[in-house]
């Protein structure tokens, strides 16, 4: 037996006290995806035209050497991402990361510009999200798309959304997995708007047409993202929460939270029991603000414990699909979708080895002194331990070895792309 597994026997004795099975928090573990972002491995730049530069409001700082530049790289990149993290997980894609050998125009984007990604996707055993690409493009510089005032500019976006719900569908029906296609679009003011009415009346139009044609949700689940501001739409954002809470509702679509989307100190996880009562599916965009809506590498924060937290106590994992959304240039971009995407695992575990039943009868005894205790105590115990052990049983690096295969990685294959 290796050390990993000796602790392993420790700690799953320690926990069992507790009344927690670690090996059934494991498998639980095991079954639950998460969507790592394609646009941590680029910038995102996506392949349309590597001139042009992101726009939108959203901003990816740092020239860390080596990201990729074609659609091959990017999966190699992905490939040894995926290869760090426990688990079977899934790839979320933006349409600017289409493959042809011409120009395509935005609205005339099809499934056959995405078989590349099928095939990989298919081969590797990775369910594939997809985003209409909203931005970015000449006809979103003036900062609006979906809300903007001319006829012919919106029904340019909202048939770029159309065709992106049918691409959703498309990687659903071909990897036997429905695609959450998720709608964000930057429109927004950086000044004070007179009228705040209209752009979200109009908004609320376009999206209707856009989700106008019924799509087997086997397939393809419809997600809408809110946003407080962007970079040059600090003071005004059509698609704000309350926008999109209403519209999911009314429309049961699936909303998306991104956790740096709202005031500095507001939090998603609080915000998740709530939604949930009116909202049939939920999309989180794991992601971490750092003063703004940053879009940091996920660390292993109390908030990202909350959210863990509040999905397994509120026994919402069956209806929430958890995406990553956070771009650093600055850094070696495969350790980002390893840093981040390990944390997330990690504060799931978290959250199953907690002694649930133990807690909430505290709870609703009253006994709000043992809650806390107990609470604390839980705080360290041999998670770790744990960890180690599912790493190991997942066959992925265990502790700062996937470092080192990411190091390897930079001197072999991204020095040589400059
Ligand atoms: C932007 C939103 C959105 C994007 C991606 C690239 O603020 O968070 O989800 O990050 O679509
Ligand atoms: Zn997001």
């Amino acid at each position: 037996m290796s050390n990993i597994e000796k602790s392993y026997q420790l700690a799953r004795e320690r926990y069992a006290e507790m009344g927690v099975d670690t090996d059934e928090a494991l498998s639980l573990l095991q079954k639950i995806p998460i969507s790592l972002h394609c646009w941590q491995g680029d910038d995102v730049g996506g392949f349309e035209d590597p001139e042009r530069g992101l726009s939108g409001g959203i901003m990816a700082t740092g020239n860390y050497p080596g990201k990729a530049r074609t659609a091959a790289e990017l999966r190699q990149d992905l490939d040894l991402a995926f290869s760090l993290i426990p688990g079977t997980h899934r790839l979320n894609l933006h349409a600017i990361y289409l493959e042809s050998d011409r120009k395509v125009e935005r609205n005339a984007i099809e499934p056959k510009h995405f078989a590349g990604w099928v095939e990989w996707a298919k081969a590797n055993n990775h369910g594939v999200d997809f985003n209409p690409t909203c931005f970015s493009h000449p006809l979103a510089d003036d900062g609006f798309t979906l809300a903007h005032q001319d006829d012919g500019v919106r029904n340019f976006w909202i048939e770029h959304c159309i065709a992106s719900r049918e691409i959703g569908a498309y990687f659903g029906r071909k990897l036997g997995t429905p695609a959450v296609t998720n709608v964000w679009i930057p429109d927004g003011f950086k000044d004070t708007p007179v009228d705040r009415e209209a752009p979200r009346q109009r908004l609320m139009d376009s999206l209707d047409k856009v989700f106008a044609k019924q799509i087997d949700p086997a397939h393809n689940l419809d997600a809408v993202e809110c946003k407080l501001f962007g970079l040059g739409s600090e003071s005004y954002v059509v698609g704000s929460h309350e926008f999109y809470l209403g519209y999911a509702i009314t429309r049961q679509k699936l909303l998306c939270l991104d956790a740096g989307h709202f005031h500095p100190t507001e939090t998603i996880s609080d915000k998740i029991s709530s939604v949930m009562q009116y909202v049939p599916e939920l999309l989180l965009h794991v992601s971490r603000g750092v003063r703004w809506d940053s879009d940091h590498v996920v660390t292993l924060t109390d908030e990202l414990q909350a959210i863990m937290q509040e999905l397994v106590r509120g026994r919402y994992l069956g209806r929430t699909h958890i995406g990553l959304d956070f771009f650093d240039a600055s850094i070696n971009r495969i350790a980002c979708w390893a840093i981040g995407t390990r944390n997330t695992l990690k504060s799931l575990l978290m959250a199953l080895l907690e002694p649930l039943s133990t807690l909430r009868q505290m709870e609703n005894e009253g006994d709000f002194t043992g809650r806390l205790a107990l609470l604390e105590e839980l705080k360290s115990l041999p998670f770790g331990t744990v960890w180690d052990y599912y790493c190991l049983q997942e066959e992925v690096p265990i502790g700062m070895a996937f470092m080192k295969e990411i190091r390897h990685y930079e001197k072999q294959v991204l020095v040589n792309r400059e």
